[in-house]
């Protein structure tokens, strides 16, 4: 057995996950011999000193020198050694890959759900991969009336009515027996291997993946365990973080702060497939018209921004900037300060672009009041105006 299997991390599927565990099993293994070493003395003191008789007193001792210098160096080097571990794995860990080179996918948090959204415009639900036990349902929205501080009317007949069905579900051992969560693995899953399916978040094995995470209502986190990944998703905000997952398999994924009465059920697996099988997956979930994000967003730019910004690098300066070349690169403002051109800039620059001013133009650009939507089809069309090519058309170009 691997001594560090008595920690139950559970199974390292991205890349950094082991690096990420080697730190946990450093402070894990020193807080093990600390617990030995203190519990062990004092059980030991305990014994050794204790008082024989009732007239026994105990000696004077105001302070030893060497001790007190000694416990205070030692635990400041242990935790010197922590902190470069942990920071240099941190630094690793969230130092993003080109953009060009990963794989996009916007992660919306909602109570109680996890939307997904692909830069083809296909999406896909946490919703479509648990089935949640009704009878599981049935007893969380009893007790939620139950506890509602200010009733209302008609939440007793509710009660009546759920109670009913609780004990119709409890005396079928079908319902009885469903676990919300892991059963409904093997509708997607055979002995761990995934099965492709266009309802399960799925992504390409070898591949960085960017997660976009942002929530509609509360605050909420989106972990995937076995990746070693966890982020808040902040109402208003883009985080962005990456993964690279570096086995095939079915992962389940968690929202990791407490939101609500339903949170427990804001779970759902991922897929992770092999590059040719992610190809099949994504076209799979296409949306049909209207034609992809970026396409819609070059309509949008026809429209709205055109008469501004131009997209050709050879076009002359116009009132405001290019955007060829845009996506992904640092940008530098008036005040002085600089930024990198990822979701949260551009989303802030086109409905709040007083906030962040590129030096150089007469007149202000005028806030635009776009939807959430509107600004991703618009991202999403700013990525394809670049002459670093991704890893996709690459591909297609080798063809
Ligand atoms: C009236 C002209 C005008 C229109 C219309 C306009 N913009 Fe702008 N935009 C500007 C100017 C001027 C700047 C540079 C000053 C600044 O940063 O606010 C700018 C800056 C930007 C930037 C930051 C660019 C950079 O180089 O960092 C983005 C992104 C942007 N606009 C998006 C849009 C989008 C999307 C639309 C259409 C929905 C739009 N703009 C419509 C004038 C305009
Ligand atoms: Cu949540």
């Amino acid at each position: 057995m691997k001594l560090d299997n008595i920690f139950r991390y559970s199974e390292a599927a991205s890349a950094h996950a082991k690096e990420v565990d080697s730190v946990g099993s450093l402070i894990n293994w020193l807080s093990v011999v600390f617990f030995v070493l203190i519990i062990g003395l004092m059980l030991y003191f305990m014994i050794r000193y204790r008082r024989r008789s009732e007239n026994e007193k105990t000696p004077h001792i105001s302070h030893n020198l060497i001790l007190e210098i000694a416990w205070s160096v030692i635990p400041l080097a242990i935790i010197l050694v922590f902190f470069v571990r942990g920071y240099k794995t941190f630094i690793n860990v969230m130092q993003p890959a080109p953009y060009a080179q990963s794989e996009d996918i916007y992660v919306t948090g909602s109570m109680w759900k996890w939307d997904f959204e692909y830069t083809n415009g296909g999406a896909v639900s946490s919703q479509d991969s648990v089935k949640l036990s009704p009878l599981k349902i049935a007893k969380a929205q009893r007790k939620a009336l139950q506890k509602k501080s200010t009733p209302e009317q008609g939440d007793d007949q509710k009660i009546v009515a759920l109670d009913k069905r609780i004990t119709e579900l409890e005396s079928d051992p079908k319902f009885n027996n469903l676990s919300y969560f892991s059963k409904n693995q093997d509708l997607f899953s055979k002995d761990g291997k995934s099965i492709l399916s266009p309802k399960v978040l799925t992504v390409p094995i070898n591949t960085p993946i960017r997660l976009v995470v942002t929530s509609k209502d509360v605050l909420h986190s989106f972990a995937i365990p076995a990746m070693r990944v966890k982020r808040d998703a902040v109402p208003g905000q883009k985080r962005e973080f990456m993964f690279t997952p570096i086995k095939e398999g079915v992962y389940y994924y968690t929202c990791n702060e407490m939101c609500g009465t339903d949170h427990a059920f804001m779970v759902g697996w991922m897929n992770v497939v092999s590059k040719e099988e992610y190809a099949k997956f994504k076209e799979s979930i296409k949306p049909k018209e209207g034609g992809t994000p970026a396409e819609i967003g070059e309509r949008l730019w026809e429209r709205n921004c055109k008469s501004c910004h131009a997209i050709d690098p050879k076009a002359p300066k116009g009132i405001g900037p290019n955007w060829w070349n845009l996506w992904g690169s640092e940008r530098t403002f008036t005040d002085g300060t600089k930024a990198i051109a990822d979701h949260q800039y551009l989303s802030d620059s086109i409905n709040d672009p007083a906030k962040q001013i590129v030096p150089g133009y007469a007149v202000p650009m005028p806030a635009q009041g776009l939807n959430e939507v509107q600004i991703k089809n618009l991202i999403e069309f700013i990525k394809t105006l670049s002459d670093k090519p991704s890893e996709e058309k690459s591909e297609e170009a080798a063809k």
